[in-house]
């Protein structure tokens, strides 16, 4: 890794005021040259979670699944990247790296610990964090909800209750009325489908059921919980511009056997299932699931943007040996280059999911899009194909506000643990200290220029092997 900015250098290096894009000639110039050039008041930054980053975050439903063991390297979130802590100089590295957006998500354990008692500690805590991305000209783009619950919800039954959407509400109301002022972008729920996947289908995550009734009811509390806290933010934010979103997670489904008419029926229905039935309900109120199917008047028109979440392609197949998940098999295509995850690298996807997007004629901004990726390897190509693709999407008419790649730092990767790192900075985390990998400048320049430059296209784009 060539730069090893510690944390103590940048403070001393950027001294609370951080060089902002399109600073200097140099950087003046390439813009001028840039090969493929994006808005000027495009978006570009990173995207974090608190359980994730912060560290000692004990009192959320992650926590006590880790202490039973259950993460797959045997590690546990403990101190994660100490964020909680360190944000002030994390937030000057991405400044020094000329971010301008910064998305982050608040703990609801930490801000309200036991029902209906909002702690003020931590309350001024995500103040100070909100204001210190503002001073130093970063856009924060605020999420309620990442996958972690406080431990009194998950105890009373978590999403599964009718009763969580009004705790969720409640929470959302108290948030808005302490940092609303601070806030333009709410992103109210961060990947539902994934969450009720992984917690009540594979089991893999808290609370660790095996349901498809028990999943539909979940997504249906979260589309209500999304509606009702969309209400939330409207009544109590005091700004004008606040702009709502929901960060959902779009995979491409594709046919394995393209001869196969099942194939292409099961990829179809991947679709649908992971895709489109969370995401319709909340623009045209209505859910299409198996045991969910029906209105939800309350999710109509809650979205003023799409937060896009985009990783990898499914191959899908026919295969009776799959009767649980109604004979689908999804698997990333043998034959094509992975992530550390095992996911395939597809950047054509990124733009696919944008034009399936832009029927729906909402901005969007892409909350996520990274790679795990040890040595970072794969990140540098995997950043250029994926934006050379969005580009192309937005020469095509579709409107996208910004980028966040995930992730600002390595952290931990929930049932995986720490062994996958999606971060433009690497995290060491017996000392701490922070290195900003060769992929983190190349996007710094990115960021500073604001498009992408021809000699980066040509190192990175032509000799990619997925691109
Ligand atoms: O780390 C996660 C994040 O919390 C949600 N989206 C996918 C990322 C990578 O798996």
């Amino acid at each position: 890794m060539r730069s090893a900015w510690t944390i103590p250098d940048l403070v001393t290096a950027s001294s609370g005021a951080a060089p902002r894009h399109g600073c200097g000639q140099t950087m003046r110039q390439e813009r001028e040259s840039a090969a493929l050039l994006f808005p000027d008041q495009f978006l570009w930054g990173t995207a974090t979670a608190s359980h994730q980053v912060e560290g000692n975050n004990t009192n959320n439903d992650w926590w006590e699944w880790e202490q039973k063991g259950r993460i797959l390297d045997g590690s546990r979130s403990g101190l994660a990247c100490d964020h909680y802590r360190l944000y002030r100089e994390d937030f000057d590295l991405l400044a020094a790296l000329h971010q301008n957006a910064h998305r982050l998500s608040l703990e609801w354990s930490r801000i309200e610990p036991t029902p209906g008692f909002f702690d003020p500690d931590a309350i001024a805590h995500y103040r100070d964090v909100l204001e210190y991305l503002r001073r130093l000209g970063i856009e924060p783009v605020v999420t309620l909800h990442h996958f972690t619950n406080p431990r009194w919800l998950s105890a009373k039954g978590g999403w599964e209750t009718a009763e969580v959407v009004d705790a969720f509400g409640r929470y959302v109301a108290r948030a808005v009325d302490a940092f609303g002022d601070l806030v333009r972008y709410w992103v109210t729920i961060n990947e539902p489908v994934v969450y009720a996947t992984k917690g009540y289908f594979e089991a893999v995550w808290p609370p660790g059921k095996r349901s498809l009734r028990r999943l539909t009811r979940v997504l249906h509390n979260m589309i209500l919980g999304h509606a009702r806290a969309a209400r939330m933010i409207r009544e109590h934010s005091p700004r004008t511009d606040v702009q709502i979103g929901v960060a959902h997670h779009l995979r491409v489904f594709d046919p394995y056997r393209p001869i196969l008419p099942f194939d292409h029926f099961v990829a179809r229905t991947g679709e649908a299932l992971f895709n489109r039935a969370v995401l319709l309900s909340m623009l045209d109120g209505h859910f299409q699931f198996p045991f969910g199917r029906g209105a939800i008047p309350e999710g109509q028109d809650t979205l003023d943007f799409i937060g896009l979440n985009y990783y990898s392609r499914d191959m899908a197949t026919f295969d009776l040996r799959h009767p649980r998940s109604y004979f689908g098999s999804f698997f990333a295509h043998p034959d094509r280059p992975k992530t550390a995850a095992g996911w395939e690298i597809y950047p054509e996807g990124i733009y696919r999911v944008l034009k399936f997007l832009a029927r729906f004629n909402k901005p969007i901004l892409i909350t996520e899009n990274g790679v795990a990726d040890e040595r970072d390897e794969l990140r540098p190509a995997f950043l250029i194909t994926h934006l050379q693709q969005i580009h192309r999407a937005m020469q095509e008419g579709v409107k996208v506000q910004g980028y966040l790649h995930w992730s600002a730092l390595d952290n931990f990767e929930w049932s995986e643990g720490r062994r996958l790192r999606f971060g433009l900075i690497h995290v060491d985390y017996d000392t701490l200290k922070r290195t900003v990998k060769p992929s983190g400048e190349l996007y710094a320049r990115i960021c500073a220029m604001g498009g992408i430059g021809t000699a980066m296209l040509q190192q990175y784009a032509g000799s990619a092997s997925f691109a």
